[in-house]
């Protein structure tokens, strides 16, 4: 594959201002070159694709002061992939990345070979984004092209493009094209949203030569039509798609504004536009997102309402956070409504020197320059910078060169150009590049380098990602991770690969079971988090209300220990749980239980601040402290049942059993041998320790107390069982990933036979009856064909579940699937019962494992649950069917949720989350 002429790269003239960081012109003086000139006349060749500046050259340069325009190469070739495809006659570049496999194209540069392309993007390395095959237009059909402005105008218009340059001034702008997809991966990989892969390169920059669209509305003349407004300027372009042409639209007020920029289009960097960005005429508008700009253009229509076009809607939106996908393709109204189209760009910046994966010796180069792009909406100037190396906590400001400026400070008039003047504008419609020059021993010391820019509205970019449904306007800072290898090299790691690349710190961390949304970059991370000033700490949370004066006895709340009106008390606190039965993250039942008691360690040991700080407005008074000294603490009663909903009860450790490398069966003995642990099928308890802190003191080692912490665990003791009660827990001890291990697991592995843990329950909010019958949320329902999906220690509910129908004589017809997923064949929990379960069941329970890593001759299956696993190893969606579930959040809400919906499950009515 061979380019046919090499174009004139800005690199020299671009990184010599940047570098010298005073963006002088004389800096910017590039040389100009046959090449750079622009021709606009369609070429006389039938094969646009051959066009080519060499042969339809005028010699008509710009100002020696303004960056150089690049030539349009274009490849010999073009590039395989579009073989076969609609788009075969288009010769595309082979360097571009492609985001969506081969058809349609949607594709964008290496950020190196963008950047590097300098300020203006030639049109090879211009993003595309194409939602379907691109509209074949030769020369001839160019030259008849018309656009007609029509609907409520009181002049409609038909209109060549030879009448646009006839009957209104021919400008020339500078502008970045930016789809609001740019930066997407990175929230693909922390959750697949309704879109494709876009790197940080789904931006790109031209000299756009065309009319002003206020000019030709000014020509028709917007009129009022019934009394109806013409509020809104609608185009469409004319390529063909599923749901017909692809438009959208603007308010007419923006299109009329000349200080918006908005330009009727043909020439890109002083030749026709290429094929794929609109051949021959596109809609430009500056400071908007790509998705406002149809190429292809042959309608503008004045109007009362909006675009009526299905991607007008249904594309181009930033849906609410908590809106899952599933979610938004399936309910209309969140596209409809107006709250949540996105027009302007927002602040958004990128780190593009180092490159991904690019070494940097510390011996040879003592300092590095880094350097990037940033960018802003609405023409809003990018008047900050900044970068961080110690995550986050303290930020340095950036030079910033603003290549746009060069066009302010001069004029030109050309007939090609037409008009390039905006000594005038005040607007801001360009990218532009910072840089920042650095040592490279602090940069060694440093775990990542991190970006943000603000703008002259002084909005900026955000430390959290707001993910979204569609992944669109991701512009939370831009961090590349820095790593040190052989002693005295940096290599350093962007966040994400374009398209479905592997690669990135995001994939990478996220492999580590690291919640990339708040990224630990290594050790040096670590120490940071250590010594971030006390600011960062959190305060002390405020659990009372203002004001609260009310002084409550103890027979006063002992009155509310009912499922009603439930109070209980937080240090020394009277709280009224009624009105939080129902949104409780942790469910009513964990506050029924306390009802009428001091909830004090129960409530500590599990609320984050946030929770903490929820308390407050349920506070309606202070416990009368003289009551309490007089209670009494009486000794436990050793009753039939074990479990108490009320009351925590002690039981002590008898045996620990190892069962695979990180996980073993803890048995505790319980009041009596005989007492029944009284535990229904589907159920778990709450378990709580107390964390022993070892605590050197005068060089001996004192264990004293430490935390209280409490989790959720189904046992997986027969229902029947007497005396004893066995948990299953998988260990999540300290290693070289983790420095802290779980906290409460961490505990029970500090636990010797002879102590003792707490036990309260039973909780949830299902249970097996027996019988092919189950209650969940409180109906009681027959299901007949259960599906069970579960990974690593999620088997205990499981089991509990397939052991309650297997051993139950009374049911010989409820059908049981279940996929098992875990790492490797050691980490499978209770194999052999599970094995032993199957012979067990007549048939009636089909087992399937899936493993990440598989040994020799695996009969299951490799790698995460698919679609395809669902279809064979789960029961068809039916009435009867009802699937339960425990495992990873990202097990269930990221793939067996989507997928059963896919299926046809009603995940609300039938998957039963433990
Ligand atoms: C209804 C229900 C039933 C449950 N039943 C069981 C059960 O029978 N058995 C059982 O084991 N659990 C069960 N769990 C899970 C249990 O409640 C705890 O979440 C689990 O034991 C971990 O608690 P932890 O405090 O040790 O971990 P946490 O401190 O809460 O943190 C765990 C996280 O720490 C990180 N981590 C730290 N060290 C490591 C490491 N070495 N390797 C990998 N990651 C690490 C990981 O990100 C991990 O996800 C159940 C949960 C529910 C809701
Ligand atoms: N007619 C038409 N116009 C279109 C599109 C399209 O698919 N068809 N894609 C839009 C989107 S989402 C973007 S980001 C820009 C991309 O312009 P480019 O391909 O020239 O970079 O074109 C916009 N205009
Ligand atoms: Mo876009």
């Amino acid at each position: 594959m061979s380019i046919k002429t090499s174009s004139p790269t800005l690199t020299d003239s671009v990184s010599s201002a940047m570098s010298s960081m005073t963006p002088s012109l004389s800096s910017f003086s590039g040389r100009s070159s046959l090449e750079t000139s622009p021709d606009t006349t369609p070429p006389s060749s039938p094969d646009l694709q051959k066009l080519t500046l060499k042969e339809n050259s005028r010699t008509l340069p710009l100002p020696e002061s303004l960056p150089l325009v690049p030539t349009h190469t274009i490849a010999e070739q073009g590039d395989d992939k579009d073989v076969g495809t609609p788009d075969a006659w288009i010769k595309r570049d082979p360097r571009m990345v492609r985001l969506t496999g081969k058809h349609p194209l949607n594709s964008e540069a290496k950020l190196d070979d963008l950047f590097t392309a300098g300020f203006l993007t030639p049109a090879e390395l211009f993003y595309v984004r194409n939602h379907g095959a691109v509209p074949q237009v030769d020369v001839e059909e160019a030259r008849n092209w018309r656009v007609s402005v029509e609907g409520q105008v009181a002049n409609p218009l038909q209109l060549s493009i030879q009448d646009l340059k006839d009957r209104f001034e021919v400008v020339t702008l500078p502008v970045t094209l930016v789809c609001a997809g740019n930066r997407r991966k990175e929230q693909n990989v922390v959750r697949k949203g309704l879109g494709f892969n876009w790197g940080a390169a789904g931006v790109s920059t031209a000299l756009f030569t065309g009319v002003y669209l206020a000019d030709i509305l000014e020509a028709a003349k917007p009129i009022f039509v019934d009394g109806k407004r013409p509020g809104h300027v609608v185009f469409e372009g004319a390529d063909q798609l599923p749901n017909g042409p692809y438009g959208t639209s603007h308010l007419l007020s923006w299109a009329r504004n000349k200080t918006r920029g908005m330009l009727i289009a043909w020439a890109m960097n002083g030749q026709p536009l290429a094929a794929d960005h609109g051949y021959p005429l596109r809609l430009v508008s500056p400071g908007n997102i790509g998705g406002r700009m149809v190429k292809w253009l042959t309608k503008i229509q004045v109007s009362h309402e909006e675009s009526q076009h299905y991607l007008h809607f249904w594309d181009n939106k930033l849906l609410p956070t908590q809106v899952m996908p599933e979610e938004a393709r399936a309910e209309r109204k969140w596209w409809y409504d107006p709250r949540y189209i996105i027009n302007e760009l927002n602040t958004n910046s990128a780190i593009a020197k180092p490159d991904h994966n690019e070494i940097v010796d510390i011996k040879t180069t003592p300092e590095y320059t880094l350097k990037g792009y940033a960018y802003s909406g609405g023409g809003r100037r990018v008047n900050r910078v900044e970068i961080s190396v110690d995550d986050g906590i303290t930020w340095k400001l950036a030079e910033i060169c603003y290549p746009e400026d060069l066009y302010r400070a001069v004029t030109h008039n050309d007939d090609v150009y037409g008009k390039l003047d905006l000594t005038d504008r005040d607007t801001c419609f360009c990218w532009c590049f910072w840089s920042f020059p650095i040592s490279t021993q602090e940069l060694k010391d440093s775990p990542a380098v991190m970006v943000r820019a603000m703008d002259e509205g002084l909005s900026g970019q955000p430390r959290d990602m707001y993910w979204n449904a569609t992944s669109m306007m991701n512009n939370w800072w831009f961090r590349t991770a820095i790593h040190v290898e052989d002693g005295d090299k940096l290599r350093f790691e962007h966040p994400t690969m374009a398209g479905t690349t592997n690669g990135g710190w995001m994939d990478r961390l996220k492999g580590e079971g690291q919640n990339v949304l708040e990224p630990v970059f290594g050790d040096a991370s670590k120490k940071l988090a250590q010594q971030a000033p006390a600011v960062v700490k959190p305060a002390e949370v405020k659990m009372t209300k203002e004001g609260v004066k009310r002084l409550i006895t103890m027979e006063e709340l002992k009155a509310h220990s009912g499922v009603d009106e439930p109070w209980f008390v937080v240090a020394g606190e009277v709280y009224d749980g009624t009105g939080f039965l129902k949104d409780h993250p942790g469910g009513g039942d964990s506050i029924t239980l306390v009802a009428g008691e001091d909830a004090t360690e129960d409530f500590m040991a599990i609320h984050s601040p946030q929770g903490k700080s929820q308390l407050a407005q349920f506070h309606i008074g202070t416990l009368d402290l003289k009551e309490i000294l007089h209670e009494n603490k009486e000794e436990a009663t050793i009753e039939p049942i074990f479990l108490s909903k009320t009351k925590w009860k002690k039981a002590i450790l008898e045996t620990i059993q190892v069962v695979s490398h990180d996980s073993r069966v803890y048995r505790f003995a319980l009041q009596a041998g005989d007492q029944l642990l009284g535990l229904p099928t589907g159920q778990h308890v709450f378990c709580r320790l107390r964390r022993k802190v070892p605590h050197d003191q005068h060089g001996k080692t004192e264990v004293v107390e430490g935390e209280l912490v409490q989790r959720a665990y189904t046992p997986v003791s027969p229902a029947d069982a007497k005396g004893y009660i066995d948990l299953l827990i998988k260990l999540y001890l300290p290693n070289d990933k983790y420095s802290v291990g779980g906290k409460m697991t961490s505990g029970f592995n500090e636990l010797e036979v002879g102590d003792f843990v707490e036990f309260k329950g039973p909780l949830g909010s299902f249970v097996w009856r027996g019988e092919g019958t189950c209650a969940w949320r409180g109906v009681e329902r027959k299901v007949r064909k259960l599906g069970m999906l579960c990974g690593g220690s999620g088997i205990t509910p499981i089991l509990q579940v397939l052991k309650g129908v297997i051993e139950d004589s009374a049911d010989t017809e409820t059908e049981m699937w279940c996929i098992d997923a875990n790492k490797s064949l050691e980490d499978i929990l209770c194999r052999e019962e599970l094995d032993d379960l199957v012979k067990r069941s007549n048939g009636r329970f089909k087992l399937h494992h899936t493993l990440s890593a598989v040994p020799n001759n695996w009969t299951g299956s490799k790698g995460r649950m698919t679609r395809e696993m669902y279809e064979k190893h789960l029961p068809a969606p039916s009435d009867d069917g009802l699937v339960l579930i425990c495992g990873p959040e990202a097990m269930i809400n990221h793939t067996a949720k989507p997928l059963l919906t896919e299926l046809g499950w009603d995940v609300e009515k039938q998957l039963v989350v433990f």
